[in-house]
């Protein structure tokens, strides 16, 4: 009996030092693959004042807005900080087009011409046919865009290419936030879109006399009235080999998602393995104190005690 008690204060507490061992481990490589990132933008809005216009905030924000004013300079969008209404991401930026041209929020990044990676959060109340989720520029010439399109009655979530579009989801949804990420390599003129974490391929950019990346925007479509919101505008530099070329090691940049999943498994087998030693160690001890405690109270009736603790376990 003593000796089962022995080995098996043993086994668990060997049983603790690995679970322990495993999650620093994971949480550092994740940790450290974040801190790697260098931002050149990374908004998310949340210092500023719900209902602040994008042209009131300060210059060096970088945001500016095109095309405001309907072709009868009557009525102007005035595209806006407000809170997300679907609740999910704080404030966000609403692109208001109350109009028939085609207005747009602009974000200015110092000119990209090494891989760099763009993303940003996307969401609309109303399909709008031609309105642009993402689009980057050469000054004003446009290298790459993601942008809704509706096709054979389908609603469309293409990438520009000369001639139309190839298609990232034929079954675009309004009312839901999308993530959408383009991998930028300014030096062979190639983009990859990736969409809520599912790699597109690569493709060539729309206009080959952009020859870097110095602005971002979303815009509204032209002709009619329909907004749309953003969020978690980021810029960095590089793109993520293993997201392209997912036989690398696992210890690229962007396995972010996967590790911090992971992370939440080991997390939940560890608390397992816990409430499991902490069960027996309870049982192990109120084992031992009855037996002591019939011991002393009842020495006639040891033998009985120590069959029902041996019952116990
Ligand atoms: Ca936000
Ligand atoms: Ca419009």
């Amino acid at each position: 009996m003593r000796k089962a008690r022995k080995f098996s204060a043993i086994f668990l507490t060997i049983l603790l030092l690995l679970s322990t061992m495993n999650v620093p481990v994971f949480a550092e490589k994740t940790a450290d693959l974040e801190e790697d990132r260098v931002y050149i933008v990374n908004d998310d809005f949340e210092d500023k004042e719900p209902e602040t216009a994008v042209e009131e905030l300060p210059e060096s924000d970088g945001y500016s807005v095109v095309d405001a004013w309907n072709k009868d300079g009557t009525v102007k969008s005035e595209p806006r900080i407000v809170e997300d209404p679907l609740g999910e991401n704080g404030n966000v930026v609403f692109v208001e087009d109350l109009g028939d041209t085609a207005v747009a929020v602009v974000k200015d990044i110092p000119r990209q011409d090494k891989p760099f990676t763009v993303e940003l959060d996307f969401m609309t109340e109303e399909f709008g046919h031609a309105t642009k989720a993402l689009r980057i520029l050469d000054g004003s010439t446009v290298a790459a865009e993601v942008e809704l399109r509706q096709i054979d009655g389908k609603d469309i979530l293409g990438y520009s290419i000369p001639g139309g579009h190839e298609i990232l989801d034929d079954d675009f949804q309004v009312n839901k936030w999308y993530n959408i990420k383009l991998l930028v390599d300014p030096e062979n003129q190639e983009a990859t879109p990736v969409i809520n974490d599912v790699v597109m391929p690569t493709y060539g950019w729309r206009f080959l006399n952009a020859t870097g990346i110095s602005r971002v925007l979303t815009m509204a479509p032209g002709g009619s009235a329909i907004s749309s919101y953003l969020d978690n505008l980021k810029v960095y530099e590089g793109i993520d080999d293993s997201l392209l070329n997912p036989d690398t090691p696992p210890d690229q940049i962007e396995d972010i998602e996967i590790n911090s999943e992971d992370l939440s498994i080991t997390l939940t087998g560890q608390v397992m393995v816990w409430v499991g030693v902490l069960i027996l160690l309870i049982i192990l001890v109120l084992s031992k104190t009855v037996e002591q405690a019939f011991k002393l109270v009842a020495p006639v009736e040891h033998k009985m005690s120590f069959r029902s603790g041996r019952h116990i376990i």
